[in-house]
């Protein structure tokens, strides 16, 4: 069953649970256009993050879910407030979630992990996950090791729920190559970076549209927390402290905040400009709806030529 189905939306589509950028607004202009929206939990606070699905519900009538991101410190009381609010679908991030899945499922909520690897695939399968997600390296923010084309497929191998593709799709070829490998459903981030309706500074989106095929990078390699971001000042500076072994906690002091100085306040050299490989072909701001029917259109027209 494809994803707006098993959802009862319009588009097969999931956004991506972009900490600090996925507010309420913009996951309610999401799920408004016909695709899935969802509040991003990581940055907020337990406090504002239930006010926000209760704004998101204000807003759209239409289905709409939440992203736990499962290092925030205050992981316990975010996963407690999904379950309370009874939010229709929980997608997590950066961790097993296992430990939550029953109490989100007896809530009613339909429980979709993003995972990097087969073996957490089969972990949260096991566990009672409605559906997972497989993001391969491509994407932005904080990435595992193996590509959208080699995990997608050995995912769906290894287990009997659905599987939705992540990772390195901006338009309908890639749509289409998704679909092929099996996926139901596909979760896009970069692309909607470059949207009319996304709250982040005017100097991301710039840097998202400026962006070549090589202008990403991956930070945190060796810390153990990889996480790709457009190259730039604080990337080098990050790399290079990297190289050095600089003691972990410096190098804390020099991420700490650097999203929130991306989203908030557009700060080029010292911001931490999420984005995925796809950041080289995002060269135009759209309204979210025109970007969803797009991938739509795309897909089809690649559907067509390959059944010629
Ligand atoms: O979670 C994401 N993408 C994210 S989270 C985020 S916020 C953040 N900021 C700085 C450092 C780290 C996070 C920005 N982007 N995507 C899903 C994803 N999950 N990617 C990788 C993972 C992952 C990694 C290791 C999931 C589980 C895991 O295993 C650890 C375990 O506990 O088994």
């Amino acid at each position: 069953m494809r994803l707006n189905e098993l959802l009862g939306i319009e588009f097969p589509f999931i956004q991506g649970g972009m900490a600090n950028i996925a507010t309420a607004e913009f996951a309610a202009a999401v799920s408004n256009a016909g695709a899935l929206g969802l509040i991003g939990a990581g940055g907020m606070s337990p406090e504002v993050f239930q006010d926000s699905i209760r704004r998101c519900r204000t807003l759209t009538e239409k289905p709409f879910g939440v992203n736990i991101m499962l290092m925030h410190p205050q992981v316990e009381q975010l996963a407690a407030i999904a379950a309370q609010e009874k939010v229709a679908v929980v997608t997590t991030g950066a961790g097993d979630p296992a430990r939550f899945i029953p109490a989100w499922k007896e809530s009613g909520a339909k429980v979709f992990p993003v995972i990097p690897a087969v073996a957490l695939a089969k972990v949260v399968a096991r566990a009672g996950a409605d559906a997972v997600i497989a993001e391969g390296t491509e994407s932005g923010g904080h990435v595992g090791e193996l590509t959208t084309m080699a995990l997608v497929p050995q995912v769906i191998d290894a287990v009997s729920v659905p599987v939705v593709a992540a990772g390195g799709i901006a338009d309908g070829r890639q749509a289409a190559a998704a679909f092929a490998l099996g996926a139901c459903g596909i979760q896009v981030g970069t692309c909607l970076l470059a949207s009319e309706e996304c709250p982040i500074h005017p100097n991301y989106k710039q840097a998202v549209l400026k962006a070549g095929a090589n202008d990403t990078t991956v930070t945190g390699r060796s810390t153990g927390a990889p996480v790709r971001v457009l190259k730039n000042k604080m990337a080098r500076e990050y790399l290079r402290m990297e190289k050095k072994d600089v003691p972990l906690e410096e190098m804390e002091q020099l991420t700490l905040g650097s999203l929130r100085k991306a989203v908030f306040d557009g700060d080029v050299d010292g911001g931490s400009f999420m984005a995925g490989q796809v950041a080289g072909m995002v060269h135009e701001l759209r309204p979210l709806r025109q970007i969803f029917e797009e991938l739509m259109a795309g897909y089809a027209v690649v559907r067509k030529g390959l059944s010629e």
